[in-house]
Order: structure tokens, then C-alpha cells, then sequence
């Protein structure tokens, strides 16, 4: 109520005291919404204008300073100069001060000027992000009023993802980066970048140069759902190393980390098909054109696949500085396996025995991924998996992303493990946005996800006590891409879905789903000026009589 008070107040002011250029009225209440709007009720906003400067008083603040002029040039068409020493007004200044809590932020605004203060740089860009946010999308040509108050925020959770399969489809470097944008757009910290599976290997192996040269490409794809109709176009593409760094460093610019993942052992007919003595058979592979759970997977009994492993992770750590690499872990048949010589000879080898927890070729399992987590963790990285990781044993360390619901989660937290919810019923964004005729598809196999939904779901599962709770490091949303063969049509997927997403993963506020639809519509006028591809009809209307 007093912010309403204030922002019709703030009318009055912009109509009597401006000056010829007309002025719209910022608002705070964004998305992911603040934890702490505070207006100080009497006080004279800020007036953002041509004549506003930026200041930033070290390298660090310049890059995140550098960031608030460009978007306030893409919103109101003027960027305003940015210098290391203030004028006595009009200037809007961002600092990374230090203490709070990480990624948290203060945003003060007066009739003078406005501070952007972070605990860190990540903090600073947050509050950037929000300043940015609560300027309407349709600001051009307008000067800008900030109410006079604070802004005090923090974020819920550390780790807040997004998932983009670039292996069932391949997007191309820029939108990779069109992504990323949109990613910060909504706080989102960590792109978890699904680069190899059965049908593409995207990421370039200096050392086994056959997975990009034969593994990239396969010669036709499906028609729907494994139709047994072919379109007899080669799909193909993947990711220089020079590529890869160069996103990284994108990403690394607005406080974002890239996760790569390399599923394994399943998942990997694309590597079969370039490298055949690495499955149980020896093959011949091709590039899968289907979709699914393939039965050929890498064989386990045999002393070059780790090999192998150990020379792709060699090459993944090299590309990306994250703390965590995804592994996989999930839907790895075990046919093959039961079958091999070369298995069976290592699993009496380890002496793995059924029992009523898990199979010997599930321990098999584990034993692979084990391997690898121990090479990871010799280079001081966490690896991530599947929640299949928990059926032979995971290692201590491992953190699992819960992805058949939230059982998986529970079960990691309560056995000491970090874990990140990422329940497919809720956030798997491949499937379709509404169940109106004409929805563009996305995968087939569950039901509709529809934005209020998401909204609605509480991440942290209520059976965990708060010590166990602790381990429940974040939430994500996965973009599978079987269906959604184009970038345009995955950020359509995307959009607005990951707004809600940002709400679970950033604030810990009661849930208000009609307060949340004014926040889109807002949010949704920035999508239209940066020309984004969403689902318009999936906004809540606004049903206030105005
Ligand atoms: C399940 S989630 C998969 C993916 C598919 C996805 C399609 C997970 C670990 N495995 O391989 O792409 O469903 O919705």
C-alpha cells in the first residue's frame, strides 16, 4: 500500500517538477523479488537523466559499472559515461564494499544520487541487475525516477542453475551467449552445459580428435517420437576449445559458472561410434538418430575406457575452472555389462557382489564414476551427478541433482550429501508451457509444466530436519533439447519459465502467484526490448481494476 501512495505521489512530482524530457517511474519489486523494498516516504526520487554518471572507483566496480551503462543505454537510449570520481550530484555509484552475506547487495536511492553496494562483485551485479529491472522495458526516450528508499537483498540459495542440452541439438556459440544473457537477467548463477550424449559430442578432445571429426555429426534424425521415419539431413556442430573459452569467460564476466557435463557411462554412443573399442561389443556405432535410453554404453571392463575417461577430464578441467563437473551417472542399461567377458572378469577382479541395496553392475557403476571423481577431486573438483548415482554407492563427496523427483534428494541429504532439486514434474522446462492447441511442443513423456506450477513449488522438501536441509545447495531447471531443435525455439521454452524459477531458486518471501504476474508483466516488457522469444500467453493477465 505505501509503495502505491508513493509511486502516484511520484506522478505528481514527475508531471510539476521535470524538466522538458518526460520521465517514467521506476519499480522495485522485481523479479526474483527483492527481500526488502524500504521507501522512504516524503523523500525525492532520484532522477536518472542524460547528464547521469556512473562511478566506480577500481577496476572490479568499472567491469559491473560498465554492465549498468550498457543496459540503461539498451532501456532509455542514452549510456551514461562512467568515471572514477563523483560529481556532487546526479551520479549513481557501485561499489563492492565486502561484509553481508555473499552475493547480497544495498541499493539506496535519494534525490542526489543512488548507490549500488555488494558483499561481493556478484553482490553488486545483483543489485545492478535489479536497478536495471526496475527500469520499464519501455523507457526509451524517457528520463528514469528511482523512489528515495533501500533495497536489501540476498539470495535463498547458492546455487541457482539452468540446464541446456547442446548435444541432442546443437546451438551455436552466439546463442550460447544469448543465453547466458538471459541467464543474468534473472540471477541465475551456474549454466550447466549438457555437451555430450548418445546423439552428438559437442565439446572438442585435442587428444581423441574422432569425437568431434565422426562423433559431431550424425547423418539423420528421427521424425517425432521415434517414429521409425527418418529426415535424411545430417545435424551436427561442436564447440572449439577456443569457443569454449571464450563462453566461459562470458559467463565468468556476469557472475555466472559454467558446469560442463560429461555423461557417462551411458549417454556416450556418440563416443562409441567414433571410438568402437571402447564399448562392450566393439561395435560398429553410429551417431544414435533416435531418441532414448541406448543399451550400448562404455564398457567398464576395460583398462582404455578409464584411459580414455581420464584424458577427456584432463582436457574438461583445462576448458572450465568450475568448482563442480557434472558426470552423469543416469540411465545406463546394465544388458551389455551382464553379458561382457571383460565386465564380468572385472567385477569378480573387485569382488562386487549383489546384495539386497544395489547389483554387482551397479557397483560397477559406481566403481567408474569413482574413478573418475578420484581424478576430479586430484584437480580439487566436486563432480555432480544423477540421481542414479545413489543406486551403486556414491562417493562422499559427490553432490546429486535430484531429477525423478525430490526423493532423490532426500536420500542424498539424510546420507550426508549435497544435493540440488531439480524435479522434472516442475523443472523440466522441455515440456510444453500450456496445453492450448497450437503450444509448441517439447518432450512427450509427462505432463505439461505450466508457469504457475512452477511458481507454486517449494524447492526445500519439509521431511529433511534443518541440519539435513543444509544440504540442499540449490535448484535448476533443465532444457533438454530432443524436441526443440532450434536456439529460438529453446529460449521460447525458457521464457517466461525461468522467471518463475528465479523466484524459487533467489527468494525466500511468501508466495503471492497475482503479485509474482505483475512483476512478469514488467519483466516481460524487458523481453520485448531485447527481442527474446517467449511465451506471451502464458503471463497472468492482470485482473486489478485499475
Ligand atoms: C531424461 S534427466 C533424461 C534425458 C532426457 C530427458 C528428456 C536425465 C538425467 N535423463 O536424457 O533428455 O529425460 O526430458
Amino acid at each position: 500500500m505505501k509503495r502505491t501512495t508513493l509511486i502516484l505521489s511520484l506522478g505528481v512530482f514527475a508531471a510539476t517538477a521535470c524538466t522538458q524530457r518526460p520521465a517514467v517511474e521506476a519499480d522495485y519489486a522485481v523479479v526474483p523479488l527483492p527481500a526488502e523494498i524500504e521507501l522512504a516516504s516524503g523523500g525525492e526520487a532520484f532522477r536518472l537523466s542524460p547528464d547521469t554518471r556512473i562511478v566506480a572507483a577500481d577496476s572490479a566496480d568499472a567491469a559491473n559499472a560498465a554492465f549498468l551503462a550498457e543496459y540503461i543505454g539498451e532501456l532509455t537510449g542514452f549510456t551514461p559515461s562512467v568515471t572514477a570520481i563523483a560529481p556532487a550530484d546526479g551520479y549513481i555509484r557501485v561499489a563492492t564494499v565486502g561484509g553481508g552475506a555473499p552475493e547480497s547487495y544495498v541499493i539506496s536511492a535519494c534525490a542526489d544520487s543512488m548507490v549500488v553496494a555488494g558483499s561481493d562483485a556478484a553482490g553488486t551485479f545483483y543489485g545492478i541487475q535489479t536497478l536495471r529491472k526496475a527500469i520499464p522495458g519501455d523507457a526509451a526516450g524517457h528520463d528514469v525516477l528511482f523512489a528515495a528508499g533501500t533495497v536489501t537483498d540476498s539470495p535463498r540459495f547458492g546455487y541457482r542453475g539452468t540446464h541446456l542440452d547442446c548435444a541432442r541439438h546443437f546451438f551455436s556459440a552466439d546463442s550460447v551467449k544469448r543465453f547466458i544473457d538471459i541467464l543474468a537477467l534473472h540471477n541465475i548463477n551456474r549454466l550447466h552445459w549438457h555437451l555430450t550424449d548418445d546423439q552428438g559430442w559437442r565439446i572438442e578432445i585435442k587428444s581423441r580428435p574422432r569425437l568431434t571429426e565422426i562423433g559431431s555429426m550424425r547423418s539423420a534424425t528421427v521424425i517425432g517420437v521415434n517414429t521409425g521415419v527418418y529426415d535424411s539431413i545430417p545435424h551436427g556442430g561442436f564447440y572449439t576449445q577456443e569457443q569454449i573459452r571464450d563462453i566461459v569467460d562470458y559467463a565468468a564476466a556476469r557472475h555466472i559458472e559454467v558446469i560442463p557435463e560429461i555423461d557417462l557411462p551411458g549417454h556416450m554412443r556418440a563416443a562409441l561410434a567414433s571410438y568402437p573399442e571402447l564399448g562392450c561389443t566393439g561395435g560398429p556405432y553410429d551417431v544414435w538418430q533416435i531418441w532414448g535410453v541406448s543399451k550400448d554404453v562404455l564398457c567398464a571392463g576395460n583398462d582404455s575406457v578409464y584411459a580414455f575417461l581420464d584424458d577427456v577430464m584432463a582436457e574438461v578441467t583445462d576448458l572450465f575452472p568450475s568448482e563442480y563437473i557434472h558426470i552423469g551417472g543416469d540411465e545406463c542399461p546394465k544388458d551389455r555389462w551382464k553379458d561382457c567377458p571383460k565386465c564380468r572378469a572385472r567385477i569378480r577382479a573387485l569382488g562386487l557382489r549383489s546384495d539386497a541395496a544395489s547389483s554387482a553392475e551397479e557397483k560397477l557403476q559406481s566403481h567408474i564414476m569413482g574413478h573418475v571423481t578420484d581424478f576430479l577431486a586430484e584437480r580439487g573438483r566436486r563432480v555432480i551427478g544423477w540421481d542414479e548415482m545413489l543406486q551403486g554407492g556414491a562417493t562422499d563427496n559427490a553432490v546429486i541433482m535430484s531429477w525423478r523427483g525430490a526423493d532423490g534428494a532426500v536420500a542424498a541429504a539424510r546420507a550426508g550429501h549435497d544435493a540440488i532439486i531439480v524435479p522434472y514434474k516442475y523443472l523440466y522446462f522441455d515440456f510444453a508451457q500450456s496445453t492450448e492447441p497450437g503450444e509448441p511442443a517439447g518432450a512427450h513423456w509427462s505432463t505439461p509444466v505450466l508457469i504457475d506450477s512452477v511458481y507454486a513449488y517449494e524447492p526445500m522438501p519439509d521431511e529433511l530436519t534443518a541440519e539435513q536441509q543444509k544440504h540442499i545447495i540449490g535448484v535448476q531447471a533443465n532444457l533438454w533439447s530432443e524436441f526443440i531443435p532450434t536456439y529460438s525455439h529453446m529460449e521460447y521454452m525458457a521464457l517466461p519459465r525461468l522467471a518463475a524459477l528465479s523466484e524459487l531458486q533467489w527468494s525466500a518471501a511468501p508466495k503471492d502467484y497475482a503479485a509474482f504476474g505483475g512483476r512478469l508483466r514488467r519483466l516481460a516488457r524487458h523481453y520485448d526490448a531485447a527481442g527474446y522469444n517467449y511465451a506471451a500467453h502464458t503471463i497472468p493477465a492482470d485482473t486489478i481494476q485499475h
